[in-house]
């Protein structure tokens, strides 16, 4: 199995997010993607390659050309008022339907295109953002040309990024974007299995209406944890996309025998679509040491959820997404590559 890595993602830097009400330097590190393409090498599992620059058109097969606009300027438009800290927005349309005019100011803008205060944008945002989305869709094309595996280490995550809007730490949702390029590639039915904590909220919006991707997602109960306002169990999706969306929330404290039952009836049901391939949000946020959040595995359990995910049976891509625990993100991630690998 071969993994994509850019050194791009690290103009994504110096952002921080407000916790508590307290302005702090951010749990998204560019540690955590170096960690991850470390703990590779040493696994031995493959070689790290670069990605193909494909363009802004993969990514527009799936996000909104004027958020896609929004991101690219973002950051000039914020540093031409004078502003030298990260720009985040401050206002939310929530309860006041799509507002029909995007705002002049940026600062309006910032609001406009976003579900929540938790993606800064600095002078490097973009660069990273687009970089993190062709690491998966160089990946994707790896299984297309016959590739049973590969893992995209993206940098900075995706799943909470929807069409037009950025959230949780996520510009462009870059499991959406590899799902897209598969069903381009032939792939009539594409699954999605998001293992990361939170709930995948991005991608669920991005196929609620679908009937041709399958997306289920094992998080944290939403009544207790973000994104807090989607990822119970009755989100089933809409329209042709009824029944192809499936929500598996679990209780702070989660440790591994609930957590790989619950897994078990994520594949069971992706199984039972007839996915021809499978997009893994593979997050390690669920580690009992990660600082912002309550379930209790262990390192080793990434193994076992690595061995239950091979019961898939077609092309698995791995798309990196959360993992906070600097020290053994890597170690943790690899292991679920690891895991699948041997079987
Ligand atoms: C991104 B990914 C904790 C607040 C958490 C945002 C979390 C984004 C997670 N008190 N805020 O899914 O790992
Ligand atoms: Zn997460």
């Amino acid at each position: 199995m071969d993994a994509w890595f850019t050194a791009h993602h690290a103009a994504h830097h110096g952002h921080g997010e407000l916790i508590g009400g307290r302005l702090v330097s951010g749990f998204e590190l560019p540690v955590r993607a170096d960690s991850v393409r470390s703990a590779f090498i040493a696994s031995g599992l493959g070689a790290v390659q670069a990605p193909n620059d494909t363009g802004l058109a993969p990514i527009l097969a799936v996000h909104d050309a004027r958020y896609v606009d929004f991101l690219q300027g973002a950051w000039v438009r914020w540093a031409a008022l004078g502003h030298t800290h990260p720009a985040l927005g401050m206002v939310w349309h929530a309860g006041l339907g799509t507002p029909q005019t995007e705002p002049r100011h940026i600062e309006g803008a910032l609001g406009y295109w976003s579900l929540d205060a938790g993606c800064a944008i600095v002078a490097g945002t973009w660069q990273a953002a687009y970089w993190s989305a062709q690491c998966a869709i160089s990946a994707a094309q790896a299984l297309l040309a016959g590739a049973p595996s590969a893992f995209a280490i993206c940098r900075p995550p995706g799943h909470h990024a929807t069409a037009r809007a950025m959230g949780g730490y996520c510009y462009l949702n870059n499991a959406a974007i590899a799902v897209q390029l598969l069903r381009a590639g032939g792939v009539p039915r594409v699954g999605v299995v998001d293992i990361d904590y939170h709930h995948g909220n991005g991608t669920q919006a991005i196929f609620w209406q679908r009937g041709d991707v399958f997306v289920t997602s094992l998080h944290a109960d939403p009544h207790d944890d973000y994104p807090y306002l989607s990822g119970h169990a009755d989100e089933v999706g809409e329209g042709a996309g009824a029944g192809f969306n499936l929500n598996l929330p679990l209780p702070a404290g989660t440790t591994a025998p609930a957590y790989l039952a619950a897994l078990d009836v994520a594949i069971d049901a992706t199984l039972a679509q007839g996915c021809g391939a499978v997009v893994v949000s593979l997050g390690v946020d669920t580690f009992a040491l990660d600082p912002i959040s309550k379930f209790r595995l262990a390192s080793a359990d990434y193994l076992a959820i690595g061995a239950r995910l091979r019961r898939l049976g077609v092309p698995v891509l791995f798309v990196f997404e959360g993992g906070y625990a600097t020290d053994e993100v890597g170690l943790n991630a690899v292991n679920v590559l690891l895991g699948f690998d041997r079987g």
